[in-house]
């Protein structure tokens, strides 16, 4: 039993608040010295059966400062207390001691002594194959139009809904790995869904079948992933270790592994990654070091791919020493400053890139590897929520600040801000569609955290803010392949799910769901829909 609530300790831990953005700030008052000793055996004891040896991390997430960043340790130290509902988690107030939880609670925040090493042959030996994929129909098991199906993550329980777009009826309800983060990707022909958890678990689904066939864990600590546009690659961008693994993406086998490190030796964090469609090529952020890094995956091997669109590609190709036939070497564009946070033009010529705590935006061209504009952007944008329409003659593209509560609004060809449209409070998600008049964003930080508003693309103001659940936070939205509706997340224990007409604004219907967060459309993922996320 108590080898069980371990697994639930911190499963439940890393539970994230929407609110819990920093680590906890060190209080003021004296903190109760920690005998270290007695915490490691209280954790082999209580926790090491979920949570790994070193607390790296097993059924349940790893606990390490690096993981832990974003959660208060008052809140761990109540979780422990009394468990949380709806997770394996049970509370060890009976259990434990106050001075045992606090102490336990130090530890997991306290670096670990053990090398945060997770090489290829632990990549290797962490595959799960649950399903033969060579057995099962190619066929999808169930009537629908398979390019307007949606899947839901639900970050309560750690699941996920397969959801009909049409008639909203829920096809499967599945258990996803702990803390799902970034935008889960589709297969191009939109078959298969890959998901990646913070603990660095990569799980592959296939729709058709409605089964998750295959799982590894790439990494320790890991920021997102990306799908190539030929299907057959992904890359994972990782914290911990710091580095990006590309794996196959039919059986999540380890096909190379790179190691952070700029051309001066200094190691990075990978902030996240991005599929370049155009240019066959992933793009790499790095947190720490001033480089951006492009990884072309075509079967040609690099060279031959910089040929196509790299200005310079015979001289870089001598200075990096890419062998021709190499795959995924690395092309490394420096840059003026750190950038961390992207958005890409249509064409994925320019990148906007900017640093968590910076002022400017930057315009890097990414065929020169020249910078050719700079950005106010002052707000703290987040840019990979980011979305382009067309406004009078021009090509906007508009992104929420989760700093300030505006809407910044800019135009592609001068790069110039054309309007800040002020909201309730800042903001995290922004969607629209082709099809649509209208762009929704959410208010996701503050008291106003329960609206969000309905922006008129032509006219770049605010025509109605809507409160879809007074008191619980309403936050990410997503349409239908035809834009006709549009679906957004009730973010709360008790959340919903809920559907509206895109163009009346009237609810449709609403669906209970556990803290539902990114919900993603197959064909306006596959299609790169202007108005969705990439
Ligand atoms: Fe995210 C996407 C970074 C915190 C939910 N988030 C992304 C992406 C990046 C990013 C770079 C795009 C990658 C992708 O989709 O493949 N997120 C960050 C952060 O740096 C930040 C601020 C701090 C952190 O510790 O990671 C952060 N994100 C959060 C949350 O706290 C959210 C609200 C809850 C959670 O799940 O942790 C959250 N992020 C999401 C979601 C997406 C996302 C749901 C996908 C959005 C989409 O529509 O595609």
């Amino acid at each position: 039993l108590i080898a069980r609530s371990v697994l639930t300790i911190l499963l439940s831990l890393c539970t994230l608040s929407s609110h819990a953005y920093s680590a906890d700030k060190l209080s003021n008052k004296a903190k109760p010295v920690v005998d270290h000793s007695k915490a490691e055996k209280l954790y082999e004891v209580h926790c090491q059966s979920c949570h790994g040896v070193d607390r790296l991390g097993a059924m349940g997430p790893a606990l390490l400062p690096e993981n832990l960043a974003r959660f208060r340790q008052k809140k761990a130290i109540k979780v422990i207390n009394k468990g949380r509902a709806a997770t394996q988690m049970p509370a060890f107030g009976q259990v434990l001691n106050k001075s045992e939880i606090a102490s336990l609670v130090e530890y997991i925040y306290t670096p670990s002594k053990a090398s945060l090493k997770w090489t290829m042959a632990d990549i290797n030996a962490s595959k799960v194959q649950h399903f033969d994929q060579s057995k099962l129909p190619n066929t999808a098991q169930f009537e629908a139009d398979l390019m307007n199906l949606f899947i839901v993550v639900e970050l309560g329980d750690h699941s996920a809904t397969l959801l009909n777009g049409d008639t909203f009826e829920r096809l499967d309800r599945f258990k996803t790995r702990f803390a799902l983060h970034g935008g889960p990707k589709y297969s191009p022909d939109g078959r298969f869904v890959y998901f990646a958890s913070r603990d660095g678990w990569i799980s592959k689904y296939d729709i058709y079948n409605r089964k998750t066939v295959s799982e590894v864990r790439a990494a320790i600590n890991t920021r997102n992933i990306a799908i190539s546009s030929d299907g057959k690659y992904l890359i994972v961008g990782n914290y911990l270790p710091q580095n990006v693994v590309i794996l196959n993406a039919d059986d999540l086998s380890p096909i190379k592994v790179i190691d952070a490190v700029d051309s001066e030796g200094n190691s990075s964090r990978v902030s996240a990654v991005y599929n370049a469609p155009p240019r066959y090529s992933f793009i790499v952020a790095l947190k720490d070091v001033k480089e951006v890094w492009e990884i072309p995956y075509s079967d040609k091997g690099g060279v031959e791919v910089y040929k196509g669109w790299a200005h310079d590609y015979k001289n870089e190709a001598k200075a990096e020493g890419w062998k021709v036939q190499e795959q995924f070497p690395v092309r490394r564009i420096k840059t003026d400053d750190y950038l961390n946070d992207f958005f890409f033009d249509p064409d994925y010529i320019n990148l906007i890139g900017t640093a968590r705590n910076n002022h400017n935006g930057q315009v890097i061209n990414l065929d020169t590897k020249k910078k050719i504009a700079s950005i106010a952007l002052t707000g703290m944008p987040h840019l990979g929520s980011g979305i382009t329409w067309h406004y009078k003659d021009k090509e906007v593209f508009a992104s929420p600040n989760i700093k300030e509560g505006k809407i910044t609004v800019i135009d592609m060809e001068d790069w110039n801000v054309i309007k800040e449209i002020k909201t309730e409070g800042p903001g995290f998600f922004m969607r629209s569609h082709s099809n649509s008049p209208y762009a929704w964003t959410d208010v996701f930080f503050g008291p106003n955290n329960d609206k969000v508003h309905v922006i008129d693309k032509s006219t770049l103001k605010i025509v109605k803010t809507l409160a879809p659940s007074p008191g619980k936070n309403a936050a990410h939205v997503e349409f239908t392949k035809d834009g006709k509706y549009v679906l957004l997340s009730v973010w709360d224990m008790d959340g919903e799910l809920i559907v509206y007409d895109a163009n009346t604004l009237e609810i449709v219907t609403r669906m209970p769901m556990k803290k539902p967060s990114g919900k993603y459309n197959v064909f306006n993922k596959i299609s790169y829909e202007k108005g969705t996320s990439h």
